[in-house]
């Protein structure tokens, strides 16, 4: 094939063009935090040298066709590392996955079929050297700058885990009925402070709710935090929704699919969805610093990046604990209840 070699070089060439794009076309945040051991700012520069350009292409790819996988690619990343750490155990399917657990029902398929996408080609490419828990991480960090947030570096490094979190740490992610209080407990259970809380809760400057996860604030149990008017908007949109699963409604009324400090705009606006969103910007605890991040978008990317790095350490296998998964859904040795790559005659694959 005379023209392999030529389709190389061009999807080189879109490769670091498109990386060149996305590195002038948004703020840079540099994150001069100490990493934990094990991570590395430079961990594939050997074993796999093109892992970036690779990830940033299949994401800008997937999300020219749809940026609602930005949103996808974000949640995931949270539901990942939260429970357990960063270890891609929410990526597991089977019967004690993490994706059967109540909060996790919303997870986006199409960002989790981009994950293990991106897990062939770079197996195509490098061999299997790169974690489906870089992956995910990697991929967020890409979705971020894509939809107009900051690029930071991320540290690397990552194994996947052998097992799904257990339902009892799956229950420690927070929700949406949370107060400040609570939330503000809920993060410092986990190591991330209250910075860290105002600053990753503005991710809902994208994506999308459904209505049981704010019918908690509609009649006949609304509360007056919510402007009226457009309470008596979800309040007509979800009475079609009687389960509340079926109708969607954006996080970020101002600015949907933008990743924005419009978020902060909402919550002044009394516009914010959820009460755990609405608190941020009514409770003394969050109140200046949500307001700030409203007012100036430097101050929100800058706290932003420094906390999502933060959060990709939480917790993570490295060295020779975990595995490299041989596909994101399922572990490489047989465990029980969960299928294995070599059950679905993908070892290959790799
Ligand atoms: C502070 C506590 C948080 C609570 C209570 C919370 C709760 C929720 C809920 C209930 C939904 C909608 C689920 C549905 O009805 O479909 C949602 C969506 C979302 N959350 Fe959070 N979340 C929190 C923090 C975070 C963090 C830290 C991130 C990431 C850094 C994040 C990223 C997202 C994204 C991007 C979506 C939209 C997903 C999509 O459109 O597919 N959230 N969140
Ligand atoms: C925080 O951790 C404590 C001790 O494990 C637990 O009792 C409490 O429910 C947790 N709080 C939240 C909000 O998750
Ligand atoms: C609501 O959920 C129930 C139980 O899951 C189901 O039987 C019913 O068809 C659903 N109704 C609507 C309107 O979706
Ligand atoms: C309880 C429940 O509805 N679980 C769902 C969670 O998400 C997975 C994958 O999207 C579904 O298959 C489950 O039915």
């Amino acid at each position: 094939m005379a023209s392999s070699s030529s389709r190389v070089a061009v999807l080189l060439l879109a490769i670091s063009s498109a990386a060149l794009c996305a590195v002038l076309s948004s703020a840079t945040v540099t994150v001069n935090e100490p990493i934990v051991d094990g991570l590395s700012w430079s961990f594939y520069d050997a074993s796999c040298p093109s892992v970036e350009g690779i990830v940033r292409w299949h994401v800008t790819e997937a999300l020219r066709r749809d940026i609602g996988i930005a949103a996808g690619l974000i949640r995931i990343f949270f539901h990942d590392c939260f429970p357990q750490g960063c270890d891609a155990s929410v990526l597991l399917s089977g019967s004690n996955s993490e994706q059967l657990e109540i909060p996790n029902v919303t997870l986006r398929p199409a960002a989790l079929k981009l994950i293990d996408d991106i897990r062939s080609a770079l197996h195509h490419a490098c061999g299997p050297k790169v974690s489906c828990a870089d992956i995910t991480t990697l991929a967020t960090r890409d979705a971020v700058v894509a939809s107009g947030g900051p690029y930071f570096d991320v540290p690397l490094g990552r194994r996947d885990g052998l097992a799904p979190a257990s339902s009892n740490l799956v229950g420690t992610l927070p929700a949406p009925s949370f107060d400040v209080p609570t939330l503000i407990e809920a993060f410092k259970n986990r190591s991330l402070d209250t910075a860290d809380l105002v600053a990753l809760s503005g991710a809902h400057t994208v994506g999308l709710s459904h209505c049981n996860s704010f019918s908690d604030r509609l009649p006949p149990t609304a509360d007056d935090t919510m402007d009226p008017a457009f309470r008596e908007k979800l309040t007509a949109k979800c009475a079609k929704d009687p389960n509340g699963t079926v109708v969607t409604q954006v996080l970020d009324v101002r600015t949907p699919d933008a990743f924005d400090n419009k978020y902060y705009f909402d919550l002044i606006a009394k516009q914010g969805l959820f009460k755990s969103d609405q608190g941020l910007i009514d409770h003394p605890a969050t109140k200046r610093m949500a307001t700030r991040f409203s007012l100036n978008q430097g101050a929100f990317f800058d706290q932003f990046a420094r906390s999502m790095v933060k959060m990709s350490q939480m917790d993570v296998l490295t060295g020779n604990k975990g595995e490299i998964r041989l596909n994101c859904a399922v572990r490489n040795a047989r465990a029980s209840g969960l299928q294995t790559a070599a059950d679905e005659g993908l070892a290959a694959d790799a």
